[in-house]
């Protein structure tokens, strides 16, 4: 239900979000007891996690922000021309930093907007949509804090009447295939004949190239990945040494997608107290962390199509590095 109404520019609704502890508690005993270890890339994202994060957007390695961000400036004119009309709503908006390229060019055209960004982290949403509200006379708020990835028709609470759905960052690339599909489907399923729906995705390319964008010379990727397990330690009373494990990052050609793993450097056996287990590593034995899938725009317009979305415009970044996709209901 929507809740603390802030004046009339901002409106803040709190979705439904988990007790993320139980649940936090709940996934890694499911993925540190598997086969393959696994977790969730999700949880990267505590205060520390999340700084990391920004670091990242930083790198000279890590180019898919700057190219997405590059793609918004290039061509603010042309995509504000085909969602211009619509409510802006952006799955996982972060800081919101890239999108206020858009959202200048809103602003530019004098006249009143709707941008309804939806984080995970309440803390986030609440000083960005206040900073927002100052900076953009023409802009009104709606703040939506939840978890969203599973369920992104939550944004049907927003009270808009045409909508642009926006998932930038590349971010559906750490859902796997099915989630991707129904992330698109549910989406879709939500969506009026005159809404959109624009993918900010990450093209496939040289390993050469896509390798370091995950391990980085400064080491930020790697400190990113391992934070993982001193959240274990904090919040599960976990008991990892974090330096007996390190960061690998690969390629999977077949599947196409980075793979990021945290690999024992030796063999031992940590208890977890919060979970009441005690998980056994053998030297060189990884834990799975993230995937990030890497697309060709081929196997973009076949998402879509997944999901009766037709794709309708695309842009790319100068190096063709990035893909922004908008798609429209068939
Ligand atoms: C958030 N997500 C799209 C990033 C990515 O590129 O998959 C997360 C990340 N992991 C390591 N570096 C960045």
């Amino acid at each position: 239900m929507p809740q603390g109404i802030a004046g009339d520019r901002l409106r803040f609704y709190r979705m439904n979000v988990q007790d993320h502890r139980s649940t936090f508690a709940q996934d890694v005993a499911r993925g540190l007891t598997a086969r393959q270890k696994w977790l969730p890339p999700k949880y990267f994202y505590d205060a520390r996690g999340s700084q990391l994060y920004e670091q990242i957007c930083e790198l000279p390695e890590y180019y898919p922000y700057r190219a997405e961000r590059d793609i918004f400036i290039t061509y603010a004119a042309e995509i504000y021309a085909e969602i211009g009309r619509l409510a802006l709503v952006e799955f996982g908006s972060g800081n919101m930093a890239k999108t206020r390229h858009l959202l200048t060019a809103y602003e530019q055209a004098e006249t009143p907007f709707t941008y309804c960004p939806v984080d995970i982290s309440d803390t986030m949403l609440e000083a960005t949509a206040a900073q927002l509200l100052e900076d953009y006379r023409h802009l009104t708020v709606q703040a939506m804090h939840t978890d969203f990835a599973g369920h992104p028709e939550v944004v049907q609470a927003f009270q808009v009447e045409k909508k642009a759905l926006a998932f930038f960052g590349s971010s559906l690339g750490n859902f796997t295939q099915e989630e991707s599909a129904a992330f698109l489907r549910q989406s879709a399923s939500i969506m009026g004949p005159e809404d959109v729906f624009l993918l900010g995705i990450d093209l496939k390319k040289s390993p050469a190239i896509l390798v370091p964008a995950y391990d980085d010379a400064q080491g930020v990727t790697a400190a990113f990945n391992l934070n993982v397990l001193h959240r274990i330690n904090r919040e599960l009373g976990g008991q990892f040494d974090v330096q007996s494990f390190e960061h690998v990052a690969l390629y999977n050609d077949e599947k196409g997608r980075i793979e990021m793993h945290l690999r024992s450097r030796k063999a031992q056996h940590i208890p977890i107290t919060k979970i009441e287990q005690v998980v056994s590593f053998q030297t060189g034995e990884t834990i799975h962390t993230e995937n990030s899938c890497k697309y060709t725009v081929d196997e973009v317009r076949a998402l879509g199509e997944q999901a009766n979305l037709d794709l309708r415009r695309t842009w790319f970044d100068r190096q063709r590095y990035f893909l922004l996709a908008l798609f429209r209901p068939r």
